[in-house]
């Protein structure tokens, strides 16, 4: 999230689109439930009618795969009627610079594209630069070349009319939702977009989120309180996860991971560290090689020296892809001996599972360390298999939950918040600390008798105190980052051993070390700063500087500096996030994002500090499918793309198993209800929750059901090219056939709940779905598939 929960109440118009917070976040609807009290209006765009639906002063129904559109409708509503925070755009967003001449889009396809590999060369969609070496701009957004007039000449397209022939949307819907969110490009009115799976899990995910972040940016609402654009994390602590590098393309921080020509630690730094010649530019990422040096130090200590390049050569070096979808291939290829399943079910939460589980068949060895017994450690007696033919040896390792251990976790509004442990674990029952530990140790002794490369173990840093587990405060201590030597800093001395006091303080020389850089400022000299519980609120704006630790910097708010004018004040004086005391010569509120005076003063920064450019891109060079968002369909779609004749996002390959031909003429997306966690082992297992939620089901229109003679409570079966699975149908009116290009469609809903082990069993929606992702993230296309739906079970 830009902006955190409890901000969420300073917003006057909430867009809930690709989420379904009062079902899957119900916390947080604390905050949209009060700014509702506040007067503010609340919308939300589904395929479905949600719990969130049934809050909302506006509702629209969209299909699903469809948010480009509906949202590049609303960009060229604020364009044509020039609603923009036109001061705004001007000064924080590089709507006024100036694009190469040799851009072009063309019939669905951006300038640069290589067909026979799917790539975009993106050289064509550069900035024009001046003798200087910035960046040309046209403040008056006039120029034809300029960001404005792209944007403006690519969205033209997307008439109210056309927008929902694809969506599907009734128009008078969609112009409320237009209206009321396009008001609130004046500095006094403000708009924050809550958004989750329905926008992310689609082959252009990340470009349904950029479509969502320009909106902000072109009516000014990033940086503002109660606005912003919050992505609600999922787990407890999936954003501290990201932080620390769950993903295969990062290290902790963000760091790049490297890639195999990044040959030296020299070579690395030259490749990721952005360049810029403004000197009204932070490019605070011009850093990386102070925290890529610390990052070393903090794996391999005293072994990690200037000379041998911090033992960069230990990390290992990618090419290619190694997420979620890619792994399966190679594990369906047998090409792994071995699987661990560290806190995950992927037989039920993997995208077309039926191949996943094929794939276990293969390994020779498979450790799953989890609360409980689930599918995947499983897998060998699952319906349908012989366990006498698969060979795999399974280790069940039980994990102790949450509440067993103590440690941060980091929420969805970037506050790193301590928890302590409150019971002992059952049984034989361990950390995942403890686990790990163990595994290091061991392999650390292993490889001290020799083998391939073993280095990378042997050197590894890895002292976290005597006891049964790793000390965690130890761990937390690492990852904020200590001096290594007496070290004097703009004349202040640090001893060697001291806690670094914020990231400002990392060296690049091996005088720091630090396990995350963004988390450099979580654990100083005057203690664990995530541990804090005061609950004072200075600001008066909810922001609570005292309690628990945000990343960056215990700024609550990101951009912030983007809310305020040149001079310092605050769009909207009745909510600041930060002001300029002119007398002090400081800001007040919120920890600002930099320190630097106002934009009308010397010697200052842009707004937008992690930006090599210092402004906020509408525009984006650095994504694999385009500058702009662009209306795609799903991968597999009933329709024809009627925007352009590019059917699906040039960007993919269009995979194997997919079935466009009709046979499978309903649109399948899948979602989750209250009563159930995830891949479902969590929460079938528990009697109470399968009683609310006993079985798997279906949700499918009264015409649908009219139409096949089904029945409500009727057992259906439910088909796709990837597999088949049955469920009890639900006839509802929450879901709705969609009038699209002049034909009607029908929509099926699935939850992804349920298995086949456990207390509470039933078809995995996993078995339809197709391993397919996004052309930036990889994340699968969970939310749009095509599958048929017949009368009666499996067997009937
Ligand atoms: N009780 C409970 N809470 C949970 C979870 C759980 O399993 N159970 N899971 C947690 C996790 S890990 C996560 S990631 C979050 C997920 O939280 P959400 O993203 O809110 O969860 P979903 O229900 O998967 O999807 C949200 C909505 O997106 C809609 N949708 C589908 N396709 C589209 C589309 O193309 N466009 C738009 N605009 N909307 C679409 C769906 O109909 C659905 O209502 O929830 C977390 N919270
Ligand atoms: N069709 C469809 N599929 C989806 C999605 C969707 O929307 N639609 N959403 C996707 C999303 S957003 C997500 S996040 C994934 C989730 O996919 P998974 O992570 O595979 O699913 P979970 O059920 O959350 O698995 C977590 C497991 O960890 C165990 N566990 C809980 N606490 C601990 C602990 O402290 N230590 C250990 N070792 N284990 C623990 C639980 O018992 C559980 O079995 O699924 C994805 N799959
Ligand atoms: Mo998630």
């Amino acid at each position: 999230m830009t902006n955190h929960w409890i901000d969420i109440q300073h917003a006057d118009v909430i867009l809930c689109i690709g989420s379904n917070p009062a079902e899957n976040h119900p916390i947080s609807f604390k905050y949209v439930e009060k700014a509702m009290d506040n007067g503010a209006r609340l919308i939300s765009v589904d395929p479905r009618y949600t719990r969130t639906s049934s809050k909302a002063d506006t509702y629209a129904q969209l299909r699903p795969g469809t948010d480009i559109a509906f949202i590049g409708g609303m960009i060229n509503h604020i364009l044509q009627n020039d609603l923009i925070h036109r001061d705004y755009v001007v000064n924080y967003t590089n709507a006024s610079f100036l694009i190469s001449d040799e851009y072009a889009f063309n019939d669905g396809i951006f300038s640069g594209y290589d067909a026979e590999t799917f790539h975009y060369e993106n050289d064509s969609w550069a900035y024009q630069l001046g003798k200087d070496g910035l960046p040309l701009r046209d403040n008056t957004l006039e120029h034809p070349a300029s960001v404005y007039q792209l944007l403006k000449n690519h969205y033209r397209r997307y008439t109210p009319e056309k927008v929902c022939e694809i969506t599907g949307t009734a128009i008078q819907d969609y112009m409320e939702v237009t209206r009321t969110f396009c008001a609130t490009g004046r500095p006094d009115r403000v708009a924050t977009i809550m958004y989750a799976m329905g926008t992310t899990q689609h082959t252009y995910g990340t470009q349904n989120v950029r479509s969502y972040a320009m909106l902000q940016l072109l009516l000014g609402n990033i940086g503002m309180a109660g606005g912003g654009i919050n992505a609600l994390r999922g787990e407890a602590n999936v954003q501290g996860s990201t932080d620390y590098a769950i993903l295969y393309h990062i290290l902790p921080g963000y760091l790049k991971s490297p890639v195999f020509d990044n040959v030296s630690l020299a070579a690395y730094n030259e490749k990721w560290t952005p360049k810029t010649k403004d000197p009204k530019s932070a490019n605070w990422w011009a850093n990386t090689p102070k925290y890529m040096a610390s990052l070393l130090k903090a794996y391999w200590g005293d072994a990690a020296t200037a000379e041998n390049g911090f033992c960069y050569d230990y990390l290992p070096k990618r090419s290619g892809n190694y997420s979620f979808i890619k792994l399966m291939e190679r594990l369906q290829q047998g090409r792994f001996e071995g699987l661990v399943c560290m806190g995950t079910n992927p037989i039920v939460g993997g995208p077309d599972a039926s191949a996943i589980a094929k794939g276990l068949d293969k390994l020779q060895w498979m450790v799953a360390a989890d609360l409980w017994e689930t599918e995947t450690s499983v897998f060998w007696k699952r319906p349908g298999v012989d366990p006498k033919t698969i060979d795999t040896e399974v280790f069940l390792l039980p994990a102790a939950a949450s509440v067993e251990k103590e440690g941060s976790i980091s929420n969805s509004g970037r506050w790193a918040q301590w928890r302590y442990k409150a019971v002992e674990p059952p049984g034989d029952a361990e950390s995942d600390a403890f686990i790990v530990d163990g595994l290091v140790k061991n392999l650390k002794a292993l490889y001290a008798e020799g083998g391939v490369f073993p280095g990378p173990i042997v050197d590894l840093d890895w002292n976290y105190g005597q006891g049964h587990e790793p000390d965690i405060a130890m761990v937390a201590r690492e990852c904020n980052g200590q001096f290594t030597r007496d070290t004097e800093i703009k004349g202040k001395l640090y001893k060697k051993g001291e806690q670094v006091p914020s990231f400002a303080f990392l060296q690049d020389d091996g005088a720091t070390t630090s396990g995350n850089w963004l988390y450099c400022g979580s654990y100083t000299e005057a203690g664990n700063m995530m541990q804090r519980r005061g609950q004072d609120d200075p600001t008066g704006m909810g922001s609570y500087h005292n309690w628990s630790w945000c990343w960056p910097v215990n700024r609550r708010v990101l951009y912030n500096r983007a809310s305020v004018d040149l001079n310092g004040r605050p769009w909207n004086p009745k909510k600041p996030v930060i002001a300029w005391n002119a007398l002090t010569r400081k800001w007040e509120g919120d920890v600002p994002d930099g320190g630097w005076a106002p934009m009308s003063e010397d010697g200052t920064k842009h707004p937008f500090i992690m930006i090599a450019e210092g402004h906020a891109r509408l525009f984006a060079a650095g994504l694999a499918d385009g500058p702009m968002p662009e209306h795609y369909e799903p991968m597999e779609s009933p329709v024809a793309n009627s925007m352009t004749g590019q059917q699906c996002n040039p960007a993919v390959a269009i995979p194997g198993n997919i079935d466009n031909s009709g046979r499978y003429p309903y649109i399948g997306t899948t979602y989750r209800v209250s009563e159930h966690w995830q891949a479902g082992a969590m929460t079938r297992n528990l009697p109470w929750l399968v009683e609310l939620v006993p079985e798997m089901f279906v949700e499918i229109s009264e015409e649908l059901a009219k139409w096949k003679g089904i029945a409500n409570g009727e057992m259906v079966t439910i088909s796709s090219p990837r597999g088949t699975i049955e469920a009890k149908a639900l006839v509802t009116a929450r879901i709705k056939p969609l009038r699209v290009g002049g034909k009607m469609i029908e929509q099926v809903g699935l939850p992804w709940h349920f298995g086949f082990n456990g207390l509470a069993t039933g078809g995995s929606a996993n078995v339809l779905t197709t391993a397919v992702g996004c052309a930036n993230t990889s994340i699968p296309e969970y939310k749009a598939f095509l599958c048929n739906l017949e009368k009666g079970g499996i067997k009937a």
